[in-house]
């Protein structure tokens, strides 16, 4: 059977894809396999994350709107806390960067007090780098007020590539 043939079975297939708009393209276009994430930290050798691996941890889920989008949106991934505390790194900050090179430094007392994740979904899809994925900083904005000012919306990192702890 070819790729394209329309076999009794590809059609409700198709339909279904084709019906969901193109909300599942997203979701396409993610190696779920693929070495995302480079965690290193004092006395440790760097750890490597697929999206597949993280997906295997604790899930924390914030409903927030963003500097990016108005209308509250439902972030899916791991406690930067959680994650850090289970891999036993410790340390007074977090260094964050991404693959366009955009960089900075967490204070791990924030990451205590608002307990932020790297989301991997968004309303319930993964993000493809072009959609500022595959990995987020999200900070639940919507429920501290303090949060909502330039100094955390620099820390909203998108398409998190290494996570340094120091
Ligand atoms: N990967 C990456 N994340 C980033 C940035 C960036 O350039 N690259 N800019 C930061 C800054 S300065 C802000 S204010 C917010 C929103 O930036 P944007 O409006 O350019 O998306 O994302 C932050 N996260
Ligand atoms: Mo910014």
């Amino acid at each position: 059977m070819t790729p394209f043939s329309f076999s009794p079975l590809s059609a409700p297939v198709l339909l279904a894809l084709f019906s969901t708009g193109c909300a599942y393209a997203a979701d396409l276009n993610v190696d779920l396999n693929k070495p995302a994430l480079v965690i290193s930290a004092k006395a440790t050798k760097p750890m490597t994350f697929s999206l597949q691996q993280l997906s295997t941890l604790p899930i924390r889920r914030i409903t927030t709107s963003t500097q990016w989008h108005h209308a509250p949106q439902q972030w899916e991934g791991v406690s930067i806390k959680a994650l850090l505390g289970k891999l036993g790194a410790t340390g007074t900050s977090v260094y964050v960067a991404a693959l366009n090179d955009y960089a900075i430094d967490i204070a791990v007392a924030d990451i205590i007090k608002y307990d932020p994740i790297l989301a991997y979904k968004v309303d319930g899809h993964y993000m493809p780098v072009r959609d500022k994925g595959p990995l987020v900083v999200i900070y639940p904005y919507d429920e501290y007020p303090a949060l909502n000012i330039q100094f955390y919306y620099n820390q909203a990192v998108w398409q998190v590539n290494h996570i340094t702890v120091r």
